[in-house]
Order: C-alpha cells, then sequence, then structure tokens
C-alpha cells in the first residue's frame, strides 16, 4: 500500500492521452504486462469479464456448474488431479486453433520493430504473442505450445499439436510412457498375488494411493494451474528487467492473479504506468487509465504516433 501512495504522489504529472502518447514517444524500453483482455476479440473469452469463463462456467452450462463448486475449480491443480475429464471436457473453447492476433497483439509487435519493448510479459496461454512474431515475449503461466506427463517424475514431454486430436474429441490425453509401466505394474501385481507375495512396504502404498488419482499419467498442456508454481524464468527477468523499464503499459487484465500482477509493485516509483483495459483497476495505482476496446484505444494510439500497424500474418496453429 505504501508503494501505490508513493507512486500517485510521485507521478501525478501523467494523467492524460496526451501524456500517454508522449511517454510512448519518448520511451525505449517499454514492458508490457498483458492478459485475456489481449485475445477477447479474436474470439477467446476472458476469465472475469460479465461473458467471461468464470460466467460460462458458473450460469451458463450446467454441467460445469455442477461440477465445479467453484468455476477457478477448472484450473486447479488438485482438482484436475482428481478429475481430469472436466478440464478436457471444456478445453477445446480456449485450445489455439486458427485464432489471429488482434491489433493489440499487433501493437505490441510494433514497439518490438520499433525497438522499444523490453520485454512483453504475457498471462496467455494461446500463444497469439508467437503468431504476431513477438520475440521478446515471456509466457508467464506457460501455453498450450507443450503438454507434460502429471506422473511425477514422468519426464514425457510432447508438443501440443500431439494432444490436439484428444482435445476437440473430448478425451483425456494418457501418457503413453505411464500406460505401459502401469500394464507392467498390474502384470506384477497380478504375479504377486499368485504367488500370494506380502506387500513390499509402506512406500509402495503411498504410490499406488497417488498412482490411483485419474489425473496421474495423463498429458496436462503446460499451462500453470492454480496450485503450480510459476518457472524461475519470471523472477529472473523481472530481476534484469527491473532497473532498465522506462514505462510499463498493462493491457487487457484485471491484475488479479498474482504473482504477476505483482509486477506493478516491483517496478521503481519512477516508471510511469498506462492501463489500456475496458475496465478501470482499482486495488493498483495507475498513472493513466485508457478505458475502452482495447484494439481501438490501440489504433487510436498508433494515429497519434503516426504508427502503421503491421499486417496480420496467416495464422499458425499450434
Ligand atoms: P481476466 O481477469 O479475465 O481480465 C481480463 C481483463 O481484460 C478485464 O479487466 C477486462 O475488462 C479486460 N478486457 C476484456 N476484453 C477487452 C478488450 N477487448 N479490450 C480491453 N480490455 C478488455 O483475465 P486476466 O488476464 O487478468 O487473468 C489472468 C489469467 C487469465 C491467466 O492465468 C490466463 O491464463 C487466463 N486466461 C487466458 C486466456 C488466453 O490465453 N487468451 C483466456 C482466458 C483466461
Amino acid at each position: 500500500l505504501i508503494r501505490v501512495l508513493r507512486r500517485r504522489e510521485k507521478l501525478k504529472q501523467y494523467n492524460t492521452v496526451d501524456d500517454a502518447v508522449e511517454l510512448i514517444k519518448k520511451s525505449k524500453r517499454i514492458m508490457v504486462l498483458g492478459g485475456a483482455g489481449l485475445s477477447t476479440s479474436c474470439g477467446i473469452p476472458d476469465f472475469r469479464s460479465k461473458d467471461g469463463i468464470y460466467a460460462q462456467l458458473q450460469h451458463g452450462d450446467a454441467q460445469y456448474a455442477q461440477a465445479l463448486s467453484d468455476p477457478t475449480d477448472m484450473f486447479n491443480k488438485e482438482f484436475f488431479l482428481y478429475d481430469p475429464t472436466c478440464f478436457f471436457s471444456f478445453a477445446k473453447q480456449i485450445f489455439p486453433s486458427n485464432f489471429k492476433p488482434s491489433p493489440s497483439h499487433r501493437f505490441i509487435k510494433l514497439l518490438e520493430d520499433k525497438q522499444k519493448l523490453l520485454r512483453h510479459y504475457t498471462q496467455n496461454i494461446d500463444t497469439l504473442e508467437d503468431a504476431a512474431g513477438i520475440e521478446k515475449v515471456l509466457h508467464c503461466h506457460g501455453s498450450f505450445s507443450k503438454a507434460a506427463c502429471t506422473t511425477p517424475g514422468c519426464t514425457f514431454t510432447v508438443p501440443g499439436s500431439y494432444i490436439k486430436e484428444d482435445i476437440f474429441a473430448q478425451r483425456v490425453p494418457k501418457c503413453p510412457k505411464c500406460s505401459e509401466a502401469e500394464e507392467a505394474k498390474k502384470q506384477a501385481k497380478s504375479g504377486k498375488s499368485q504367488k500370494n507375495w506380502k506387500a513390499d512396504d509402506n512406500d509402495d502404498d503411498d504410490d499406488d494411493e497417488l498412482d490411483a488419482l485419474p489425473g496421474i499419467g495423463v498429458l496436462k498442456p503446460c499451462i500453470t494451474f492454480f496450485g503450480e508454481a510459476l518457472s524461475g524464468e519470471f523472477d529472473q527477468c523481472v530481476v534484469q528487467d527491473r532497473e532498465k523499464v522506462d514505462l510499463l503499459i498493462v493491457m487487457g487484465t484485471s491484475l488479479r492473479v498474482a504473482p504477476v500482477s505483482e509486477l506493478v509493485g516491483h517496478i521503481p516509483h519512477s516508471t510511469p504506468v498506462i492501463l489500456i483495459n475496458r475496465t478501470p483497476v482499482t486495488h493498483l495505482a495507475m498513472d493513466i487509465q485508457l478505458l475502452g476496446n482495447g484494439d481501438e484505444i490501440v489504433d487510436y494510439l498508433c494515429k497519434r504516433l503516426d504508427w502503421q500497424l503491421p499486417l496480420p500474418k496467416p495464422s499458425k496453429e499450434v
């Protein structure tokens, strides 16, 4: 809170859209922090808007409303391990396929082309930054570009395309290595009981308990669920970037998901922050809030900056 108040104190010189244009013009190391609002115009719903995924899960589809005590359970690791079918019956709605980057993505690419982008921290998992050709991007919450086995100790990882068919067929994709191991284990066990062997030790019982969870041995997309830690790369990048950044642009996010939302507090108080979002952010101090449709706002900013947004590229599937 102290940090927030100091920021308000210090930076009250920036208030208007003219200030935003000037800041973008003069800044050379812009950090962008983006969220689901970057991709809503591409047809991918966000979490918390009135027509977002949470509202859909809570009120729209009875199947999910019954299964989930809270809509965030859909992206909760513990719930996933107990019931992976729920996520995989829903995942096709957010799996990146034939989506094209929005003007907002292309604006970030333009910042990069103008040598102004320090890094784009995206919370999105839809890989549309890659489709837009943005190179200085950190996928803070991972993405659908890979999937990995959930069995502890199994490192089997595949490209996202490997599980695409299962996702669209609403099937739970199984790890082929663990399926083999499971089969071998079953056979060994039946051999054991035939010979009437004793159980080996307690560790084995623990393993059995874990193995029994339906979400173990499943190829889970490498997206960060609630209850999972972010990769160490996030902290490393923040440490590297915090002293270099000269402007932070927050785009299309409610800033409700920590620790990424905390990035705003990690940068120096002297660094101005511009928010481009449909709804205001009231729990963190922004110097300038440009509220409305993000694509229209970046279009306006480009006109004011005399910049041309790059044309959309042909879509690239995961
Ligand atoms: P959120 O909490 O749903 O917030 C989205 C924000 O974007 C809201 O404040 C909206 O007002 C705003 N918004 C929506 N549409 C527009 C628009 N056209 N123009 C301007 N603003 C708009 O989602 P956050 O990103 O803040 O939350 C982080 C979560 C969302 C991450 O863990 C993501 O993985 C997760 N998510 C990602 C995607 C995706 O990859 N496309 C989709 C849904 C959820």
